[in-house]
């Protein structure tokens, strides 16, 4: 791992002391709700009975915003701006149905870049740096996110786009790119084609988001690529990466406070929770003005704290995400998450960090098949990891499942996208 530090882009928004960054944060959101009443009918109508915020806590009366109120007013009902005001649009990833569409004004894509350029610059990439970027290119938000970001930062990019790996591997030998962006499954993909040390480059950063994943495989990219890899978070209803990015100290992903507001809440109740403890994380918009967001639900587990960061940055820190509020798995009436099942892995010496779920119903019974596969380094039979395994996952599931252990590399990689660890043939 190399030797990078954080930078800032915006060093007096990022250290802003936290009593102001509140004052403004209960300014914005006033204006924020103001604008819904006022230009968003559906919205209006369902806050009518809710008073205006006056402090930071009354947030909690307002209802939460689903990504399914979102589909319902497909494509732009929720927005508060008329269509020829949109600079942009993006949507969804999602490959059935009618995806969920967001839009940007002008000034809605000046902030999406400066908070991707601080994000960069916290990372430790410098001005004048090349940024290989692998995000998919087109109405997913990476992509475009990633390039307005750098941009701003005055970084220079390489629009690659994602797929195409023997092209990519040939761009980042002769480019010498010092920073990479891509999906931490693309990211080690490339380490294992790179081989051991990585490429024969400058590169010493890594910007990696846009699905879980966990330390063990930072360690694996870190290693593998020879880099220092951050972890970038955002989700395109609230603007698309760059909500939150661990800095180049990687102590928590710092949130864009000043834009989004987060608040941690039970799964089940929706009651706020305290700093520390894991719920969803639900974020509210405070500049957006195509698309203001009011206690977005994002499904995505994760705990705060707003204890200042050890670069100076004042603003709430998240936890990796450890897995999604509807991701979970109902096998046998246990509740798993891939994250576990990740964690349960790690236990295992010889195992690599590629798996996958395979979910089964055989007759009226659920079946969890988990495909792993062991380390380039490992020696021993490869089927003898098996039983290993399966313990450490009864232990951690507290579920008997099978597992396949496949030859290295079997297991599927990232071709650039989004990875899905989880195939549920149960409605096959
Ligand atoms: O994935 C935006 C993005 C692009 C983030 C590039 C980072 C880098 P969506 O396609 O709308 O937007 O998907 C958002 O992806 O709710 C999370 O479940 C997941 N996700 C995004 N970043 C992370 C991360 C982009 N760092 C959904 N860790 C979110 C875990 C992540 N999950």
């Amino acid at each position: 791992m190399t030797d990078v530090t954080p930078g800032f882009h915006r060093p007096d928004v990022e250290r802003m002391p936290r009593p102001e960054l509140e004052a403004l944060q209960l300014e914005r959101l006033r204006s924020s709700i103001a604008r819904l009443r006022a230009h968003c009918p559906p919205m209006a109508e369902r806050i009518a009975d809710v008073p205006d915020p006056t402090s930071l806590d009354d947030l909690a009366a307002f209802p939460f915003l689903r990504k399914a109120d979102l589909r319902e007013h497909y494509p732009f009902g929720l927005f508060t701006v008329p269509k020829h005001e949109l600079a942009r649009i993006h949507a969804s990833s999602g490959t059935t149905g009618k995806p969920t569409v967001v839009g940007y004004t002008a000034d809605d894509l000046d902030v999406f870049a400066e908070c991707v350029a601080r994000c960069l610059r916290g990372a430790g990439i410098e001005p004048g740096w090349l940024l290989h970027n692998a995000y998919g290119y087109g109405l997913f938000t990476g992509g475009l996110g990633l390039h307005g970001g750098a941009e701003a930062a005055g970084i220079g990019v390489v629009p690659v786009s994602g797929g195409n790996t023997e092209r990519q591997m040939m761009l980042i030998e002769d480019f010498a790119p010092e920073a990479i962006c891509c999906t931490p499954s693309y990211a080690l993909t490339l380490a294992e084609l790179l081989g051991e040390g990585g490429p024969d480059s400058p590169m010493k950063v890594a910007v990696l988001g846009a699905e879980p994943w966990s330390l063990r495989m930072r360690h694996a990219i870190e290693a593998g690529l020879g880099v220092a890899a951050v972890n970038i978070y955002g989700l395109s209803e609230v603007i698309g990466p760059g909500v939150s990015c661990e800095t180049a100290d990687r102590d928590g992903l710092v949130i864009m406070e000043d834009h989004f507001l987060p608040e941690i809440v039970d799964p089940e109740t929706g009651e706020r929770l305290p700093d520390g403890e894991v719920g969803v994380l639900v974020l509210t918009s405070l500049t957006k003005q195509a698309l203001p967001v009011l206690r977005y639900w994002t499904g995505d587990l994760c705990s705060l704290t707003r204890e200042p960061s050890p670069c100076g940055r004042t603003h709430a820190r998240m936890s990796f995400v450890v897995g999604r509020a509807d991701d979970m798995l109902v096998i046998r009436g246990v509740n798993v998450y891939p994250s576990q099942v990740e964690h349960a892995l790690l236990t295992v010496d010889g195992v690599s960090p590629h798996f996958q779920l395979v979910v089964r119903r055989d007759g009226t019974l659920d079946t969890l098949e988990v495909r792993v596969e062991p380390t380039d380094d490992h020696t021993g039979d490869p089927a003898a990891l098996g039983p290993a395994v399966v313990e450490a996952l009864r232990s951690t599931l507290g579920l008997g499942v099978s597992v396949t252990v496949e030859a290295a590399g079997a297991v599927p990689r990232s071709e650039g996208g989004k990875l899905a660890r989880t195939r549920d043939l149960r409605e096959l």
